[in-house]
């Protein structure tokens, strides 16, 4: 089916070129193609998104709050989404352009730290192709996550100002803008919306990302101006533009700092504002809005927009005039909380004095909700000593889970083992109180975005065998795949498309990271935010231990492998840089020693991000997922491996159990502990004796401190590591993240790889039965899961 008029298209392409850069086509520069072709599409999707934003104003709609929302690049993604990519990259090549060199030009939109902020992401998109009323609600931080480059092997930030050179996938709402009133100022909430294009459907949904400005002349004081009181004329401006002007760029770690709390306050009280207002148009008989709730859902992204339910409350009590019943009463129908950690370092406490700094109302409001939730279990018979593990503030902290959790209709974690430990043990005193508000949504991911847009030759492929592109609007069709599993003509050819994306990108490391990787080797990779607790350092330990096996004996029977690493560390997370550093001192080491002959290599990726994540999922032989168990909520990387034909090397943990069970453990590699493993060891685990007692373990450890080709440049680091996994401090055990425990098992799971993949069919098999599998986790099947189960749409 033709879905563009070629002539009409090419027309307007240039003459949005010509218009925008005055300037004749064959002038332009790269980034003004980009630019034109972005604007092209802008064009062709208005309509559907006028219609859909009709539609919605009758129905129930579902709101998705998230201070993240890691988009990555767009102008690839829509194309696919329209049905038009392949139509398009032909005129481009008819117009002699390079497609991929016109889509590098796009800056990633990097709104989020990692998986939670992809997640929304991938919600959004699933859920416009699902043509499911989802509206997503953030923040448009003028600068997203930093941008990261290796010096001498640490890593230095720069700022990420994407919007520098233009975003032209949002169009600036202005008339729609918002005032946001904090204790002691007040700023305008302007609201960009991006275009959230469905699967060849016509749905366009919106996400809109609000922005802070000041309110009044731009915030530009005209008469300090005059007066030469040149700082003072832009302040007013700088502290609104202060409020969006950054990401925090922590992962999984809790940061009690004003400005954070700010941005939270800033989106809910917007958003809240716009949906409160709209509602009233739409329902003017509705005064005591009775009827809200059935027209509302609002899911909370883990913790960091709960803030979202005082000020519903304010909003109902103190401009609605609503009763202190009907508000609350109100709050305790709407919302839904999404848990994503059970680390206790990530769970958000604020100061009630902060809170106070951001809003003094909402700490009156907070306190109220406390107090009537102790009558409330009062009545209920508990006894003082019974009602403390419930209370909301405490010592002066608000525990922002507890109000969530009291307070929403749903509760749920991301996976099922996730789900399992908050029942048993984070939110256990909740549980037990509301046993009918838990569930659990397994998390997934777009498979738009990480297969057929990331790996288009595995896409047609399986077009091909399947004879039908069912499979695309219906993931668990791909278990159709599993007859070829001892087909030896698909299997060789699953080889050649891997291998196919193992040259692209060895290309591109080489291009952006100088180094010459060889696509015949195994492609053993681990791509995620750098955390203790998702155990780099294993892997870097494992690496350095078959460094010396190979130092020790170099006639090795080894296939070559290519270790990549990919991952950010927050900026003031002084173990994790050690990390990074220290494995690359590893690939220094060992890529340059002569002896090891290319039998093994190193390379760790800068400035992992969306973008390059499109290009490594499918290059890869072996997913690295592997957290201690119990630690990963859930883990997407994981299942993006997995669409692609990546058996995984991990743990039980997170959604890991999951993919074990669907694709079989034969098809994968498990290791070490488990969770239930890991409690019962606890209180006896003694990490000093494990070092003592191997060898192998004794000898990598050491190599912190001894190792002659490898050093911390007297940053003190690497003693810092060395400590963290064998010198116990204060009465606290050291190796807090069991690494020497799991190490044995590790190295063992590593040469089941070896020996596996040198039986190139029998490994294609592996990959092709995860592929079949994967169906699970596509994130369409989440947000239909959340639609129909939490949402109500
Ligand atoms: N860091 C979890 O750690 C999960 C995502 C999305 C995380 C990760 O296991 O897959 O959320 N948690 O659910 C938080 O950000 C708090 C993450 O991305």
């Amino acid at each position: 089916m033709k879905k563009l008029n070629r002539e009409q298209f090419i027309e307007k392409f240039k003459s949005n070129l010509e218009q925008k850069y005055v300037k004749s086509f064959e002038d332009s520069t790269k980034f003004e193609k980009y630019h034109a072709l972005s604007d092209t599409i802008m064009d062709m999707i208005s309509k559907d998104w006028i219609e859909t934003n009709k539609k919605n104003k009758t129905e129930r709609n579902a709101f998705y709050f998230s201070a993240e929302f890691l988009i990555g690049r767009s102008l690839g993604n829509n194309l696919l989404n329209l049905g038009i990519i392949d139509e398009v990259k032909d005129i481009l090549k008819e117009l002699d352009i390079d497609f991929d060199e016109i889509e590098d030009e796009e800056d990633d939109a990097a709104l989020g730290n990692g998986g939670l902020g992809r997640l929304a992401a991938c919600f959004m998109e699933s859920g416009a192709t699902e043509g499911l009323n989802l509206h997503g609600y953030g923040v448009r931080y003028s600068q997203g996550i930093f941008k990261q480059r290796f010096e001498n092997g640490f890593q230095l930030e720069e700022g990420d100002s994407w919007v520098a050179r233009g975003d032209f996938w949002s169009l600036r709402k202005e008339s729609e803008s918002q005032i946001v009133s904090f204790r002691n100022f007040k700023v305008k909430a302007v609201p960009y919306d991006v275009p959230v294009v469905g699967y060849e459907n016509g749905v366009v949904n919106t996400l809109r990302l609000w922005q802070s400005e000041a309110i009044k002349n731009d915030g530009f004081d005209f008469q300090d101006f005059n007066d030469f009181r040149y700082d003072e004329s832009v302040s007013e401006k700088n502290r609104a533009e202060d409020i969006t002007r950054v990401l925090y760029p922590n992962d999984n770690i809790r940061q009690g700092k004003l400005l954070r709390l700010l941005q939270q306050y800033f989106f809910v009280s917007a958003s809240l504002q716009e949906i409160v207002q709209k509602y009233k148009r739409l329902h003017p008989e509705d005064k005591n809005f009775s009827q809200f709730h059935k027209y509302h859902v609002f899911q909370l992204n883990d913790t960091h927009p709960v803030i979202a339910i005082p000020e519903l409350i304010r909003i109902l009590l103190d401009e609605e005039n609503l009763s202190w019943e009907d508000a609350f009463g109100l709050a305790t129908k709407v919302f839904a909380f999404t848990n994503h950690t059970v680390l206790q370092e990530a769970l958000e406490k604020w100061n009630l004095d902060l809170i106070h700094e951001v809003s003094p109302r909402a700490v009156d409001i907070i306190k109220e909700i406390d107090k009537r939730l102790l009558q409330s279990l009062q009545e209920k018979g508990y006894s003082l000593e019974e009602m403390e593990p419930y209370r909301i503030v405490k010592n002066e902290m608000v525990e922002m889970a507890f109000l969530a959790t009291y307070v929403s209709t749903s509760i749920n974690g991301v996976a099922e083992l996730h789900t399992i430990i908050l029942k048993k043990e984070t939110l256990n005193q909740w549980f037990k109180l509301y046993p009918e508000k838990f569930n659990n949504k397994t998390n997934g991911v777009t498979p738009r975005r990480w297969l057929q847009y990331a790996n288009p030759q595995l896409t047609s492929y399986i077009d091909e065998l399947l004879k039908s592109e069912d499979w695309k609007q219906d993931m668990t069709k791909l278990k159709g795949l599993e007859k070829f599993a001892d087909d030896v003509k698909v299997l060789d050819k699953l080889n050649e498309i891997k291998f196919e994306k193992k040259v692209q990108l060895a290309k591109y490391i080489k291009k952006y990271e100088g180094v010459e990787i060889d696509p015949n080797s195994i492609f053993d990779i681990q791509i995620k935010r750098l955390h203790e607790y998702k155990r780099q350092l294993l892997n870097a330990l494992h690496i350095l231990h078959l460094y010396y096996e190979l130092k020790a004996n170099p006639t090795l029977d080894m296939h070559p492998v290519t270790f990549i690493f990919g991952a950010k560390a927050a900026p003031g997370y002084f173990r994790a840089k050690g990390i990074i550093k220290f494995i690359n001192e590893i690939s220094k080491l060992i890529n340059n020693d002569p002896e090891i002959n290319g039998k093994i290599k190193v390379v760790f990726i800068q400035n992992y991000r969306v973008s390059y994540a499109e290009k490594l999922f499918p290059a890869a032989d072996v997913s690295e997922q592997i957290s201690t168990a119990g630690k990963e909520a859930s883990g997407t990387g994981n299942m993006k491996f997995m669409m692609n034909g990546t058996p995984t090397l991990g743990t039980m943990d997170g959604a890991n159990v999951e993919i074990f069970r669907e694709a079989g453990l034969e098809n994968n590699f498990l290791f070490g502990r488990t969770e239930e493993e890991i409690n019962e060891l606890a209180n006896n685990y003694n990490p000093v004796n494990i070092y003592n007692s191997d060898e192998r373990i004794k000898r990598v450890v050491d190599a912190l401190l001894k190792e002659e080709g490898i050093s911390d440049d007297g940053t003190n680091h690497f003693l810092d590591i060395y400590n963290s996994l064998v010198d116990p401090k204060d009465g606290n055990r050291a190796d807090v993240y069991y690494l020497l425990e799991d190490f044995a098992s590790y190295v063992e799971a590593h040469k089941r790889v070896d020996e596996a993949y040198r039986d190139r069919r029998g490994y294609a098999r592996k990959g092709l039965i995860n592929i079949a599998n994967s169906g699970l986790f596509s994130s369409d099947r989440t947000i239909r899961q959340y639609g129909e189960e939490i949402w109500k749409l």
